[in-house]
This record gives structure tokens, C-alpha cells and sequence, in this order.
């Protein structure tokens, strides 16, 4: 049977697709990018690029250097052994590698002279601030949200000084270490004046609420984000149980923001790699299920780093409107799993979730992680929408519109109640 009736035909909904896809802005929900008044803390540019920690960790196969002298290296001499070593000696076919490339094409740069140092000239006469508005037009990127934490020296005394938001980016409030390393963290509270101790006594929980809402005005958060490690466990006896119990939850409840967890973390298993050395474990979820059980009223996204834990990632949102559930995250991000994650969502749960968010750490990261994304969901959603055509259901480009934008940050806009 021919295409619905009156609804578009077979190859107009392949070509709607593709330009709701390639048209429709992205609210990129996660990232480690930082407003341009953090100044060196908004990584961007080649050498930024070639030293990202998914490239060292690659590159390292290969390399018979110690780590220590790595390390040592200038941030150049470093971007250049990874140029070397995984463009030049050997094909540059990981995501990663393949990342830098779609970057360097799509800001018009001739990598066929596979010519690193006249790349990095032209770098050098980029204008900050022109090229941040020009990746995020090339990426089709419309809002950042950054990872923030109280606990990173280097970003704390700027939003203690305070500056002039630019509107493109969101915060996250990221409180890992106040969970998961409480013994280091509550002698930093109490020296930035909380009355919190060792003990979670409810004069202490009130102290780390405190803390909570003070951050929350000073950064206006959309969230409130954890990583956890893949051994989790929820309900537990450990501190980070206690506080997300009775401060984290009743905190995201008072000012309406949702929970957001990220488990399948083993931070560290090769410590020698530095930021490049964590790895992944399958989680169990049993304590996300037990969080939106007992939690009716807070609501929760999560994104897992297991590709295992991704299909009953996928049937707990079935189970709980008070789950959203994002990305396609770190080890998980790339083609063939960005695929499969795809599918099984749009199959399980329909359009109520968040593709992708890029996790960048360069800005000119987004740029080929949204592109490499919307190349790889484009002929998800084309075949989707033509097998709703084939049962004979009118499918419209306003349709077809509405599910990109649902896909690229309306479904979360819509969740959390924007
Ligand atoms: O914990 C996280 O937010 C992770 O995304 C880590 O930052 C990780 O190092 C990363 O950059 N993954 O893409
Ligand atoms: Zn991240």
C-alpha cells in the first residue's frame, strides 16, 4: 500500500527528516564547556582537540612513552605525538579521531596537507568570542548546559565574584565529591561557613540544604547532577545514601529541579591516564527504580554508561513518568550504539526522551558531536516515521518536526515543566 493518504509520501518523509534534522536547534543538556566569562576554562581549538582524554587514552596504545614523561610535555609537544601517532601512523577511523576531522571540514580547513602546525595558525587567529557563536551555528547547538561544581577551585571564585550570564549557557549543580567523598567534603563546608560535621545529624543535613540553596540562587541550575560508581546501590548505609535521601531530594523538591544520575562509573582503573583512566561497570538499576518508587514527587533523569544497562534504562522510563532519560553517554557515543540506544527508545518508550547531549569538553567538540549524531538518527527516524506511513497513519512534516524538537530538548523542557 502506497504511502498514508494524503499524508507525504515515502521519499517526502525521508527528505522532511532530514530537514527537521539538519533545521531544528539542539538544547545540548550535558557538557564540560564553560560561559565565556570562565576564560581559559573554555577549552577550544587543534591542540585542545588532539589532547581530549578519549584521544590520549587511544593514543597511548601506541605510544612507547612512560606516562610521566607524557605528562610532562608541553599541551603541543603532547598534541603532537597523538597527531603523529593516530592521524598520521595510523588511520584516524575512531569516533574520536574521525571527531577532529569533521571539525577541521566543517570550519573549511584542508586536512589533506595533514599540516598540524599551519592548522594551528589559522587557530591562532580565531577571535574567542566570534568562534564560540561560529561553532555553535555550525553544530546548530542553541543552549549549553555546563557541568558547575562548588568543588572545583578554579571555577568557585568566579561565581563567587559573580559576571554577566551569557544566556546560551545553563548551569548543572554537580555535587559528586559532596556525595561521594562526604568525609573530604564536610570540612570544606564548614570552612566555607556551613555548621555541617562528619556525622549526618539532621543540624548537619540542614547545613548541607543550606549549602544546596545557597549554590542554587548564586548559579540557577537546571538540575542537580551526580556520576555514580557502577557498584551504587540505593536504599544503602552509606553517606551518599543518607544525603540524597534527606537533603538532595528534599532540595530538588523545594526549588523544582530534577535529580540527575549518571551510574556505570569505575572512576580510575588505570590512574596512570589521569582523566582518561575511568572505565565502565554495569550498574544496577534496582536503585533508580527504588529512587522514582519512593520519590513520587521529585522528579529524575538518567543517562547510563553500560551499553547492558541500556534496555532496562529504557524500561524503567516505561515504568516512571518521573524518569527522563538522556544521551548517549562517553563510551556509549558512538555510531552503531547511538543506533541501537536510538531504536530501543523510540520503540520503547516513543518521543519522550533526550537523544543526545554531547559531553564536550572543547567547544569545537559540539560540532562533529551533533553532527556525527544526526547523521547516524536521521535514518532512524526516516525509517520510523515510513513504517507509520506504511500502516497507512498520515504522516506530516509538522509532525516530523515536532519529534525532532521533542528529541532535541523539548521532551526535557517538557519534563521538567519549562
Ligand atoms: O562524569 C561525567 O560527566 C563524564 O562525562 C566525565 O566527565 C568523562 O570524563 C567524560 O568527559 N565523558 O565524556
Ligand atoms: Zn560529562
Amino acid at each position: 500500500m502506497s504511502a498514508s493518504l494524503n499524508g507525504l509520501k515515502l521519499p517526502q518523509i525521508a527528505r522532511a527528516v532530514e530537514k527537521a534534522i539538519e533545521s531544528t536547534p539542539v538544547q545540548d543538556i550535558h557538557t564540560h564547556l564553560y560561559d565565556p566569562a570562565f576564560g581559559e576554562l573554555l577549552l577550544w581549538g587543534v591542540d585542545d582537540l588532539l589532547t581530549y582524554h578519549y584521544l590520549v587514552a587511544e593514543a597511548f596504545r601506541y605510544l612507547d612513552i612512560s606516562y610521566d614523561r607524557f605528562w610532562k610535555l608541553p599541551k603541543t609537544a603532547q598534541a603532537e605525538f597523538i597527531w603523529d601517532v593516530l592521524f598520521i601512523k595510523h588511520a584516524p577511523l575512531s569516533e574520536a579521531c574521525r571527531g577532529v576531522l569533521t571539525v577541521l571540514q566543517r570550519l573549511g580547513l584542508d586536512v589533506k596537507q595533514r599540516d598540524l602546525p599551519r592548522l594551528r595558525q589559522w587557530f591562532s587567529r580565531q577571535k574567542p568570542g566570534d568562534y564560540l557563536s561560529r561553532c555553535m551555528a555550525l553544530a546548530h547547538v542553541e543552549t549549553i548546559c555546563m557541568t558547575n561544581s562548588p568543588f572545583d577551585d578554579l571555577e568557585r571564585p568566579v561565581w563567587e565574584e559573580g559576571f554577566q550570564r551569557d544566556g546560551r549557557f545553563q548551569a548543572g549543580l554537580r555535587i559528586d565529591p559532596l556525595l561521594l567523598s562526604w568525609r573530604e567534603s564536610a570540612p570544606k563546608l564548614g570552612r566555607w561557613g556551613y555548621r555541617v560535621a562528619r556525622e549526618l545529624s539532621p543540624r548537619t543535613l540542614d547545613g548541607v540544604r543550606k549549602f544546596l540553596s545557597d549554590w542554587t540562587a548564586r548559579i540557577k541550575p537546571r538540575y542537580v547532577m551526580v556520576s555514580l560508581p557502577a557498584d551504587f546501590v540505593h536504599p544503602g548505609k552509606a553517606d551518599a545514601n543518607r544525603l540524597i535521601e534527606k537533603a538532595v531530594l528534599p532540595h530538588c523538591l523545594e526549588f523544582g529541579l530534577p535529580f540527575v544520575l549518571m551510574p556505570g562509573v569505575r572512576r580510575a582503573v588505570n590512574p596512570e591516564l589521569k582523566l582518561a583512566g575511568d572505565g565502565v561497570g554495569v550498574s544496577d538499576l534496582g536503585m533508580l527504580a527504588h529512587l522514582c518508587a519512593a520519590f513520587p514527587e521529585n522528579k529524575f533523569a538518567a543517562t547510563v554508561l553500560a551499553r547492558e544497562n541500556q534496555h532496562e534504562l529504557c524500561v524503567l522510563a516505561r515504568k516512571f513518568r518521573n524518569l527522563h532519560i538522556f544521551g548517549c553517554w562517553w563510551f556509549t557515543n558512538v555510531p552503531h550504539l547511538i543506533d541501537e540506544i536510538t531504536r530501543m527508545r523510540l520503540e520503547l518508550i516513543g518521543t519522550s526522551f533526550t537523544v543526545q547531549h554531547s559531553d564536550a569538553r572543547v567547544l569545537d567538540q559540539i560540532i562533529y558531536k551533533w553532527d556525527h549524531t544526526r547523521q547516524v538518527i536521521t535514518p532512524v527516524l526516516i525509517e520510523k516515521f515510513q513504517s507509520l506511513a506504511m500502516t497507512g497513519w498520515k504522516v506530516t512534516s509538522d509532525e516530523i518536526e515536532r519529534t525532532v524538537q521533542e528529541l532535541f530538548g523539548g521532551a526535557f523542557d517538557a519534563f521538567c515543566g519549562r
